[in-house]
């Protein structure tokens, strides 16, 4: 990774949602909303530094940092192309020692995001999905099979792609049985919204932790609907019963270190409230970058 100064970030927006099958397409507007409420984020850093009224410490914010790549190469009419963009920009990123922080766009670029990932770097990579659904659809008719319900089920695939380096958190509500059986036969570890509530963000930390633990490299991929609708309105799909704001904060600041790569999908403007999902989705980004500079220790 980066030497002494800490990890730097690579910001790309996906402004595709030509794969949002279910649910409502919109989120192809995402990138251009959340760079702009990021702005209120960045504004607020004095001679490389930003104050943080959580830890109630500086942290350092070089002007390096965080770079604006644009958006990648989409294609609007062709998902695996704008896939194979999504993965080469990725790609791009580690090979030049940065983390991306990628803006979509639908779930579909999951698989893009972790394939560039993937191919970017060597040894074992671990999935940390923060989504309420398992998007472990194999194939279907109408959604055929790279779609914003197959992204963990083909990322799965990659060969160096650690299954039992990688978690589900968030998962909630009802889902098909055939990905019930992928889980039990793959042996996907689960943290699901009810146990995460129960447990408390630290203690799910800790899990989560766990989990990931011995892994080579791992992306972070998070679908907002893991947000409760109540705070996170303008996504692609509503369930209930979902993680808080506070929630996902703080699962950002305390597993930033341990990730070397982050997605946001499925933020929708065109039904958000006030851009309040925007300004949340910009949040997360910011506490990655601010929390994420220092790698976490190896052992
Ligand atoms: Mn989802």
């Amino acid at each position: 990774m980066a030497a002494a100064g800490g990890r730097s970030f690579d910001l790309w927006g996906v402004p595709y949602d030509g794969a949002a099958s279910l649910g409502w397409p919109g989120s192809r507007y995402a990138p251009a909303r959340v760079r702009q409420a990021l702005g209120w984020m960045v504004m607020r850093v004095q001679d490389g530094r930003v104050y943080s009224s959580d830890t109630q410490r500086l942290h350092s914010f070089g002007e390096d940092v965080l770079r604006d790549r644009g958006d990648t190469n989409v294609v609007a009419h062709d998902l695996m192309a704008t896939l194979d963009a999504c993965a080469a920009a990725v790609a791009d990123s580690v090979r030049q020692g940065r983390l991306p922080l990628v803006i979509g766009g639908d779930d579909s670029l999951l698989y893009g995001c972790v394939k560039g990932f993937h191919d970017a770097h060597g040894g074992t990579i671990g999935i940390l999905h923060f989504d309420a659904h398992l998007d472990l659809l194999d194939e279907s008719r109408n959604q055929g099979r790279y779609s914003q319900s197959s992204g963990m089920r083909r990322a799965l695939e990659l060969p160096r792609v650690s299954v039992r380096h990688s978690i589900q958190v968030g998962v909630r509500n009802f889902n098909f049985p055939s990905s019930r059986r992928f889980i039990e036969d793959a042996g996907l570890a689960q943290l699901p919204a009810a146990q995460f509530v129960r447990l408390g963000a630290e203690a799910a930390v800790r899990l989560i932790r766990a989990q990931l633990e011995g892994a080579d490299h791992v992306f972070w991929a998070f679908d907002i609907d893991v947000v409760d609708p109540a705070f996170a309105p303008g996504a692609g799909a509503h369930e209930p019963g979902g993680l808080t704001s506070r929630d996902v904060l703080e699962c950002i600041r305390l597993l930033a270190p341990y990730c070397e790569g982050f997605n946001i999908v499925e933020v929708n403007p065109l039904i958000d409230h006030h851009d309040m999902t925007s300004i949340l989705a910009a949040n997360l980004a910011y506490h990655m970058v601010v929390f994420g500079q220092d790698a976490a220790p190896r052992d």
